[in-house]
């Protein structure tokens, strides 16, 4: 029997979903082709205003989805396939959740008359929504037409709501092809701001304003207070920041600490100082020594997410609230001269910059070649190398937010497809990415995808033969028995050149600056393949990401 909806019924699911994402602003979409989600691709394909980068597999399409995120601020969009699909974005989406980025998943289900009956339909999967539950802030399942938007609304407000983090959406593929009737156009999905409570902003405004040597911390929760950040750096207090909060106050600020929390020299400033304002931020365990670097009290915490209340250190005040409103109004006048204050800090931060350069050895010459081809609005890409846990989370500096990506979950292999989707997301700007060889080569198929998308990198790829951090560990930790960490790699110049990828070596420090400006020089992929042997060691070696044991 059909109704007055049936009647109007002429769009599609799947179109009407992609049309909603489109009202959302989104713009970049990810993923792999499948049977059970071309509606979605088909439809973005006619609709023509999202562009669809076809990875080589799910888990590089999800890293490229999240770093297009982190960049421009706009959820990115992500398709898989049903099953095994969604399950090679699981790593990925891991790190999205761990980094609270805001991308929007999709992935088919199977026929929905089949589902959960585990008859052996092609690409069904044991309890796929739970996976997802898992590995996403939150996950649903479109069980029909018409639920599609509604979900769909539900799924883009909760995703970008602070604490951000991605969503997940199954829809069977016989529902993705169902036809509704086009939706009237649908006002923006409203993300709810928390405001402060006025007398605890207050008391944190009074503090504050008394304090004589006081440090603001600031984490992945600001990067969308930078003009906050600034004002109150300019008052005086000199500002530490997480790695996901790198570049929020420009690291050239005389009021910078940058990201050099663990170094004995800002250490010891934080434990002269006499009050902490700690905002958006999670207070890592590879941040924090594992929690053993000594923070100064009291501990002032702001955070939109209730659970940041004592995580890692107990706070002594704690306000639930939107970095960039809080701080706002932290931001007002009557404070003291620290002049003496600011120029301890600026103290501090030279000599723990000082004392990496002289630990980096040779490897200064890069780190400065680096500095020089990234401009301000540049974005730094770092997968998890012995260069990147040593120097790269700390040097070059960074002059704004979301200019720094790095898995902060600390998965190896990811920073390939992540340069991928921030140089897409970004076009014309500017991306240098540094990878270990066997980082590189956990996904090396995504260098194709980069190539095919026409992105522009400069890859750094230190190759060391095999997996140095391990290594180390192994010579600091298990007496020296190294095993499983000598990698047979492929020759990368002739990996290079089957994909008309530029390739240059690197075996000396006099050679860095040439490499680095030869490779930015290139239209589009660049690798410069230091060769680690003959570069040299480090100044100083690395023995894991530090720890309580380890202090
Ligand atoms: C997904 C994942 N698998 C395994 C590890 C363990 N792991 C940490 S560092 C590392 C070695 C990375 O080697 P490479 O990329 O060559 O950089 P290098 O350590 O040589 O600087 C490994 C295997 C990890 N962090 N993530």
């Amino acid at each position: 029997m059909m109704d007055a909806t049936t009647v109007a019924a002429t769009m599609s699911v799947a179109d009407a979903m992609i049309a909603e994402l489109e009202n959302a602003g989104i713009r970049q979409a990810f993923g792999v082709i499948s049977l059970h989600n071309m509606p979605f691709l088909d439809a973005i394909r006619r609709r023509g205003v999202m562009r669809f980068t076809a990875a080589r597999g799910e888990a590089g399409a999800a890293n490229m989805a999240d770093a297009a995120t982190r960049v421009t601020g706009v959820p990115a969009l992500l398709v898989t396939s049903t099953g095994t699909g969604a399950g090679n974005a699981a790593g990925a989406l891991v790190e999205a959740l761990t980094a609270g980025v805001p991308m929007i998943h999709i992935t088919g289900q199977i026929d929905s008359p089949w589902l959960d009956r585990g008859w052996g339909f092609i690409h069904e999967a044991k309890d796929q929504l739970g996976m997802l539950r898992a590995v996403s802030k939150a996950a649903w399942r479109i069980a029909r037409p018409e639920d599609a938007l509604p979900v769909l609304r539900e799924a883009l407000r909760v995703a970008q709501t602070a604490p951000a983090g991605p969503v997940s959406i199954e829809i069977a593929i016989d529902i993705q092809r169902a036809l509704i009737a086009p939706p009237p156009p649908a006002g923006p999905v409203g993300v709810p701001t928390l405001a402060p409570d006025p007398a605890l902003l207050a008391e944190f405004a009074r503090r504050l304003a008394t304090a004589q040597r006081p440090v603001l911390w600031v984490g992945g929760g600001t990067v969308h207070a930078a003009a906050e950040v600034r004002a109150l750096a300019d008052l005086g207090i000199p500002v530490v920041a997480s790695t996901a909060g790198r570049g929020v106050l420009d690291e050239n600020h005389p009021a910078s600490l940058g990201t050099f929390a663990q170094s004995p020299a800002v250490g010891g400033l934080l434990g002269e100082a006499d009050l902490i304002i700690a905002a958006g931020t999670h207070f890592r365990s590879n941040e924090t020594r594992t929690w053993a670097l000594r923070l100064p009290t009291p501990i002032l915490r702001i955070d939109a997410d209730p659970a940041a209340d004592g995580r890692g250190y107990a706070s002594s005040l704690f306000l639930q609230a939107d970095a960039a409103l809080a701080l706002r109004g932290l931001a007002v006048g009557g404070h003291p001269d620290r002049t003496a204050w600011l120029a301890r800090a600026a103290e501090a931060r030279a000599t723990a910059e000082a004392a990496l350069r002289a630990q980096v050895g040779p490897y200064v010459a890069l780190i400065d070649a680096i500095a020089a081809v990234l401009p301000d609005d540049g974005i730094w890409v770092r997968d998890i190398t012995l260069s990147n846990s040593i120097w790269g989370n700390r040097l070059p500096r960074r002059a704004a937010p979301r200019t720094a990506i790095h898995a902060m979950g600390g998965g190896i292999g990811q920073g390939l497809a992540q340069a991928i989707g921030a140089s897409i997301a970004a076009p014309g700007r500017q991306v240098v990415a540094i990878c270990g060889d066997g980082g590189f080569m956990l996904n090396p198929g995504e260098l194709a995808t980069a190539v095919q998308a026409g992105a522009r990198i400069a890859f750094v790829l230190m190759n060391d033969g095999g997996y140095g951090v391990i290594r180390n560990i192994q010579d600091a930790e298990y007496g020296g028995r190294r095993g499983d960490t000598d990698l047979l790699q492929p020759d990368f110049s002739v990996l290079c050149a089957s994909l008309g990828v530029p390739h240059r070596g690197l075996a000396s420090p006099e050679d860095a600056a040439a490499a680095l400006r030869w490779a930015v020089a290139q239209p589009g992929i660049a690798i410069v393949e230091v060769d680690m042997a003959s570069y040299g060691p480090f100044g100083t070696g690395y023995a894991g990401p530090p720890s309580q044991a380890k202090a």
